[in-house]
């Protein structure tokens, strides 16, 4: 054999770098489902499902391309359980001249596949993975000519590059983010259309039943799982988002009801992560449905901004950054997960909720993560690393490159403000006003402190309170720092008092 090309599970694209030279007549395949991948968190039951049967769709269609494809299934009695293991042994029963492989997404993968070609005494090539916009020596260019780095910055580099919503150099509409339009709450609408779920087939039937069978213990269930594990099939549901919803994604976008939690969201991060779409293209369909006058300017604009701006910029970062950038921790927050992150079972009807759906679908969407559970997080002082390892293990569209920033910069500001400005903390008024969870809670959210105030309140006040030596230099704190200054000291007692009895409770894991 000549080259031994080992594709992992979130390298599912016919255009990856280490397949462009590929020739079916000389080279081989290498796919392999390991538990070391399913447990270094314990990885969401539907995640592991959507992952493996996606990896064996893709294996079939690479067969179906004339490759012959090395597959190990999670159950093969000889399977080594890891990637290297797995790497060591087609080696020696294949001894190709040359084993390629693309980039991972995660540090402790690359760290690892640095030694494989020592451990396996062949030559390991590792490409660069060309399904981003910006490659790694771009963003640390562009971060090296940076004081700050503000991502809105970077997004209009992105925009000039792509030619995205552009007119020669001016961004269409004359404005590069149409932000200010997509801050409202929503009404339930009746006429939002449902979302498609795909049906499983043989494949995927087989996948729940041995994800059933070896990961019962971890977080979530399969029954209900209907996700796109086709790029088929996930090109139907990009067509559905951008008919069905796009038009509507700026209104409502920071937006959350109880009862229709996805709202007009895309739920397509699990498809683009793994490779099933690209992203480039996913931002030309919407800026073709702008263009013909489907969509409008703010909903088109701000989807693109979350995938060419936000999605690249998060990669950038935690390859400047890493390993460092895992242990980060700012405010020095040191508490533990409370157990109601794996349950729901809170009084908190926000973080039930969310909770709730986390665990039954694998999926929240970006205000439920960074105001709802992260702004928890970030209030109660939860060690970040371990709210970074929970994000990791219960989202199906959760790796390392894009989770960790997003926990550890935007959400958690761990990284001390190196990714935004000012921490994302909120007391319940906003949770109040961008959603309808208070109504269906046992806490009052106009209620400051005491007995039935809602615990945000108190929490926000006491996290300023707490971090005034790290954040009161914050010109965009200025205003809460000025509006605790100017409270009596008995109402700031009340609210560290309030703070206090809270976090007493949760440490003694009493229910909260
Ligand atoms: P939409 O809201 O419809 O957005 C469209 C697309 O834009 C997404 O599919 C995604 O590709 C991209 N996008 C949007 N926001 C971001 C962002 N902040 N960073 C990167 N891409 C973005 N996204 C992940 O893909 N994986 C994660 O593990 C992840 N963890 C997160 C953790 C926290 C604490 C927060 C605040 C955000 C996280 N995000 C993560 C970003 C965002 O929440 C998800 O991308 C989004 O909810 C996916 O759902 P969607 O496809 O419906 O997105
Ligand atoms: C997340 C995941 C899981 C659960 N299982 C596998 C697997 O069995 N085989 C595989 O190739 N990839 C899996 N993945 C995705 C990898 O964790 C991912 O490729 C690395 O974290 C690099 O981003
Ligand atoms: Fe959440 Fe407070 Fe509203 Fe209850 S009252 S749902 S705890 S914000």
């Amino acid at each position: 054999m000549r080259n031994l090309i080992f594709i992992l599970g979130d390298q599912l694209s016919p255009d990856l770098s280490s397949l462009r030279d590929a020739d079916p007549a000389c080279d081989g395949i290498l796919m392999c489902e390991v538990m070391a991948e399913a447990t270094y968190v314990r990885h969401h039951k539907r995640k592991i499902a959507f992952i493996l049967s996606a990896m064996r769709h893709f294996a079939e269609e690479l067969e179906t391309a004339g490759f012959a494809v090395r597959y190990t299934r999670l159950d093969a009695p000889d399977n080594a359980g890891s990637f290297r293991g797995e790497l060591l042994r087609a080696v020696e029963a294949l001894a190709p001249q040359r084993v390629i492989v693309t980039e991972p997404g995660e540090w402790r993968v690359l760290d690892d596949m640095r030694g494989w070609s020592d451990a396996a005494r062949c030559p390991v090539e590792i490409r660069p993975d060309f399904r981003f916009l910006a490659t790694h020596e771009e963003f640390a260019a562009w971060a090296a000519t940076r004081r700050e780095l503000t991502m809105e910055f970077f997004y209009r580099e992105m925009r000039r590059k792509t030619g995205l919503l552009m007119e020669g150099d001016a961004p269409v509409g004359g404005r590069w983010n149409f932000d200010a339009e997509n801050r409202k709450p929503a009404q339930h609408d009746l006429l939002r259309p449902r979302r498609r779920q795909i049906a499983p087939d043989a494949i995927t039937r087989d996948v729940l039943s041995l994800v059933e069978d070896r990961f019962a213990d971890h977080i979530g269930r399969v029954e209900g799982f209907g996700f796109a594990v086709t790029r088929a099939d996930a090109e139907t549901l990009l067509a559905d988002f951008i008919a069905d919803f796009l038009p509507a994604f700026g209104e409502t976008q920071d937006a959350m009801l109880a009862s229709d939690p996805n709202l007009n969201h895309a739920l397509l991060s699990f498809y683009i992560n793994i490779g099933f779409l690209d992203p480039l293209a996913v931002c030309r369909a919407a800026e073709r449905a702008y263009l013909e006058g489907h969509a409008p300017l703010n909903a088109v604009e701000g989807f693109i901004r979350q995938i060419i701006g936000w999605r690249e910029y998060m990669r950038g970062i935690y390859w400047l950054k890493m390993p460092d950038y895992a242990e980060s921790n700012f405010f020095e927050a040191k508490r533990p997960l409370p157990d109601f992150f794996w349950t729901a079972e809170t009084d908190m009807a926000c973080l039930r909720t969310v909770i709730r759906d986390t665990i039954d679908t694998a999926y929240a969407h970006h205000i439920q993560r960074l105001m709802i559970t992260g702004n928890f997080a970030l209030l109660a002082g939860l060690a970040p690393h371990a709210v970074h390892e929970w994000y990791l293990e219960v989202y199906a569209d959760a790796y390392e490159w894009v989770e960790m920033p997003n926990v550890i910069g935007m959400s958690q500001f761990a990284d001390g403000g190196l990714l935004g400005s000012k921490p994302y903390a909120a007391s319940g008024n906003y949770i109040s006003k961008m959603s309808d969870y208070c109504t269906g809670c046992r806490y009052d959210v106009k209620k400051k402190t005491g007995e039935g105030a809602c615990p945000f309140n108190a929490l926000y006040w006491d996290f300023l309170d707490r971090n005034r030596e790290r954040l009161s230099r914050n010109r965009r704190l200025a205003q809460p720092y000025a509006t605790w200054s100017r409270m009596s000291d008995a109402q700031r007692q009340d609210f560290r008092a309030s703070a206090r009895r809270f976090l007493q409770k949760l440490d003694a894991a009493e229910r909260v």
